[in-house]
């Protein structure tokens, strides 16, 4: 179903002017009332009425984490706190988080945005949408709950984590869609299976999972075993929270709410705008916030967009499933690696259940790359030999991929870390101890 047909499926011409209206309106509103902006506007001699086209967003700044840091808590609020009716912040990994408001006007259009994005999915009034996202200053419990309630599904708000009363929800209430990081529908998954849970036997049919990224493996992994198609969207705290871009039924790509944001695709090293279709830095305008608007915000997200017509009758442009970002990638012994990469090779080979973990640690001044996995029952032997051999058959994979030896450590199901959140899939150990 599509929410709002008039902005889904609008003419592209016509879409365009309205974001033109729109990053004026920004732009001249940052400008009044954000001193930061105000100060880096002047800095370059741009005034706001210099935006006359929408080409003209590369004469303004852009914003990373850290200027949103430096002003933390509220320096970068457009509004005064008396009209700021919520706040969230980012799930930063060190220091403090980065703040973001919402005024009533910002929670209605997020409202509207993540009902899209349900409603991209398949979701109707007539479906039943179990939460498992965490109701807290994550954005992705309360932030997905209304626009499912606005779409009219009868949401179950039981945050995340108790998996067991998870699924005794989901059979006791019929649920009929989940929501939650793919990690844990897989989490979900295996903790069921293992009290006997049968998921074919559920009226279980949509996922709608964000919040990280999903291989093509994992999602399939996640269909096979609770039985149910799985839906990506995309979004991020900074911008908004989730209802950036969601997947509609042609599985063709994430369409982003474009009438609320303007997305660039940049080299993140030369800052310079990539050939259309080609893999770059996505940055993101969001055109309609009133508490809290950032211009160009740098995601680090790697992606491609595509804007011809999808066969879903949205005109909307689709981002590719975000899979790496600019400062996910590690550097070993001098070798650039995604992590998306190593799963990749992983989840390829036949027995390797789709939890890894990549250690890496400083020896002798070394890089040492270990990563660990867990491999199915029928896979593991008493003989020594055959599993010597399928650690090195690993590692050549690996190897033929990223150039590197890694050592490859079988360890027991249910070993590696799962989490109700976002998983972990590097703990990086290297510079600890100060070498
Ligand atoms: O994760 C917002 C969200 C919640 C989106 C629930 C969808 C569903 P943050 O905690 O600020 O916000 O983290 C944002 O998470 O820059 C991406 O790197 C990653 N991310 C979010 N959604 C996806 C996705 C929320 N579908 C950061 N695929 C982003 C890949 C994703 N990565």
């Amino acid at each position: 179903m599509i929410w709002n047909r008039e902005y889904e499926t609008m003419d592209r011409e016509a879409l365009r002017e309205l974001q033109l209206r729109r990053l004026q309106s920004t732009v001249s509103w940052v400008y009044e009332r954000v001193p930061y902006y105000r100060e880096e506007l002047d800095r370059r001699g741009v005034k706001p009425r210099d935006i006359k086209s929408l080409e003209d967003v590369r004469k303004l700044p852009f914003t990373d984490k850290r200027a949103l840091r430096d002003t933390y808590p509220f320096g970068m609020f457009a509004v005064d706190l008396d009209d700021v009716v919520r706040i969230h912040s980012s799930s930063g990994t060190t220091g403090k988080p980065i703040v973001v408001g919402y005024t009533r006007g910002d929670l209605n259009t997020w409202t509207e945005l993540t009902a899209r994005v349900a409603a991209e999915a398949g979701v109707t009034h007539t479906d039943r949408a179990q939460m498992a996202f965490g109701y807290g200053m994550f954005t992705g419990g309360f932030g997905m709950h209304y626009g499912l309630e606005r779409i009219g599904a009868t949401v179950i708000p039981a945050s995340a984590g108790n998996t067991e009363r998870h699924l005794m929800m989901m059979q006791d209430f019929q649920t009929t869609v989940l929501v939650s990081t793919p990690s844990y529908a897989l989490y979900m998954a295996e903790v069921g299976e293992k009290a006997g849970v049968d998921f074919s036997a559920l009226p279980l049919r949509v996922g709608l999972f964000g919040g990280e990224p999903c291989s093509g493996a994992i999602r399939q992994e996640i269909e096979s075993r609770l039985h149910i198609r799985a839906t990506d969207n995309y979004g991020l705290s900074e911008v908004m929270g989730p209802g950036v871009s969601g997947e509609c039924e042609a599985d063709a790509g994430l369409h982003i709410a474009e009438d609320h944001f303007l997305v660039e695709i940049v080299d993140p090293v030369t800052d310079e705008p990539v050939a259309p279709g080609e893999e770059g830095e996505l940055i993101i305008t969001p055109l309609t916030k009133e508490a809290f608007p950032v211009l160009r915000y740098r995601t680090h997200d790697l992606t491609r967009l595509h804007t011809e017509k999808c066969s879903c009758g949205r005109t909307l442009a689709r981002m590719e499933k975000v899979r790496k970002r600019t400062d996910d990638m590690l550097i070993i012994r001098g070798v650039n690696v995604f992590p998306s990469q190593v799963e990749d090779v992983l989840f390829k080979i036949e027995g390797i259940r789709p939890h890894y973990l990549i250690v890496l640690d400083r020896k002798q001044g070394l890089d040492d790359f270990e990563v660990q996995i867990e491999i199915a029952e029928e896979v593991f032997s008493d003989i020594m030999a055959d599993m010597v051999a399928f650690t090195k058959h690993v590692s050549e994979k690996l190897h033929a991929v990223l150039g590197l030896h890694a050592r490859v450590k079988l360890v027991e199901p249910g070993t590696v870390e799962r989490t109700a959140g976002k998983a972990k899939r590097v703990l990086d150990r290297r510079g600890e101890d100060g070498c």
